[in-house]
């Protein structure tokens, strides 16, 4: 069985997309694609092996302390958190740009602009959370794959040090990522951890096919890259984020990002060092918590960088392909390796991939 992992790497302003292949993967190996820093063109990259390199070696020291800093005033929605299905509001049909001509990242196909016209959905108004995931597996008794192939990545700033200690390989040209052995959704940062106290926080280690289960179960699906971006934008019109262009009005943070240096120091000036309860932050004008920031969200699209410009109803992206389509970053974020915190902005993973970053909500065309 395959099984690759796909990270993300900036490399002389160039964000490089960087397998990493695991297992049976090794065999396929090819270090001189990982390895090389390409200027950008980074859609020609092919899927390769990273290097590996002793621990030891590795330079960064992980951010692991807790900082409360701004946000004192916590949404009127939190501690709302369910132990049920999420609420689901009402995405009314239109039209609207999807991407944009002013690209934060040009290699991800973040261009061009091209007007798509969408049906009416709902939408969860939050991400899937751990406690709403464990309702699941408990009436279904389904495994993950995170949970099948015995491991998962684990950003090292999270893990504890007993932990970090015995690992011994990391991606050499993206070491805060670790392969964590024991790491899935119900222990997020290894065997060592538990989702006890965050049971309210987005899940995470959760492969396509595991969100897809999900959803199905819930009788609804993922949504599309399309529906996704649409009810990001909420209405607004060529604007960066959910909320508008400046990433903190009035100096308020409207989403769990990353703020100091990545990957060494992470401030928590929002309040979270990793992922917050989710509605922690406003929602946007649709009523939708956590479109960017907190965990990445899975959508059912395959990748692809190349668009039509022609006009679409209800596109789903192409037949068929070897990634499929993440959106609205997370709370590793920081604008010098991953800008992509915004609603134009994608990202892509195999569909077996699972990370301690990596989570998704559901849509559906009913009411429930
Ligand atoms: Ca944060
Ligand atoms: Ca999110």
């Amino acid at each position: 069985m395959t099984r690759c992992f796909t990270l993300l790497l900036l490399v002389s302003g160039c964000v490089t997309r960087l397998p990493w292949v695991l297992g049976s993967c090794g065999a396929e190996r090819d270090l001189s694609a990982a390895q090389g820093a390409p200027s950008c063109g980074c859609e020609n990259l092919r899927r390769a092996a990273a290097a590996v390199e002793p621990v030891e070696e590795r330079t960064s020291s992980p951010a692991d302390k807790y900082s409360r800093g701004a946000n004192e005033e916590p949404s009127e929605a939190r501690g709302h958190e369910r132990d049920t299905l999420s609420q689901m509001v009402l995405i009314s049909g239109g039209e609207f740009l999807m991407g944009t001509d002013d690209p934060g990242i040009p290699a991800d196909g973040e261009s061009p602009p091209r007007r798509v016209h969408l049906d009416s959905f709902y939408m969860e108004i939050q991400e899937v959370t751990s406690r709403q995931f464990e309702s699941f597996v408990g009436a279904t008794g389904y495994v993950t794959e995170a949970e099948k192939f015995g491991d998962s990545f684990v950003f090292e700033g999270v893990l504890s040090e007993t932990l970090k200690n015995q690992i011994t390989q990391a991606v050499a040209a993206a070491p805060w990522w670790l392969p964590v052995k024991g790491a899935s959704w119900r222990h997020p940062e290894g065997p060592d951890s538990n989702i006890t106290d965050r049971l309210d926080h987005p899940v995470l280690h959760v492969s396509w096919a595991d969100a897809g289960a999900y959803c199905s179960w819930a009788n609804r699906r993922l949504p599309t890259e399309a529906e996704w971006e649409y009810a990001c934008r909420s209405g607004l019109k060529d604007r960066l984020y959910p909320w508008g262009n400046k990433l903190t009005p009035k100096g308020k943070h409207y989403a769990n990002l990353w703020q100091g240096d990545f990957p060494n120091h992470n401030s928590g000036e929002d309040g979270y060092i990793t992922t917050s309860p989710v509605m922690s932050f406003p929602a946007n004008g649709f009523g939708l918590y956590d479109m960017v920031g907190n965990a990445w969200e899975w959508t059912s699209d395959w990748w692809t960088v190349h668009h039509t410009t022609d006009e679409q109803h209800n596109p789903k992206g192409p037949p068929s392909g070897s990634d499929k389509v993440k959106k609205g970053g997370s709370y590793m974020c920081h604008k010098s390796y991953c800008y992509r915190y915004r609603c134009a902005a994608r990202s892509q993973n195999t569909p077996d991939s699972s990370a301690s970053n990596l989570g998704f909500r559901c849509v559906s065309e009913e009411r429930q």
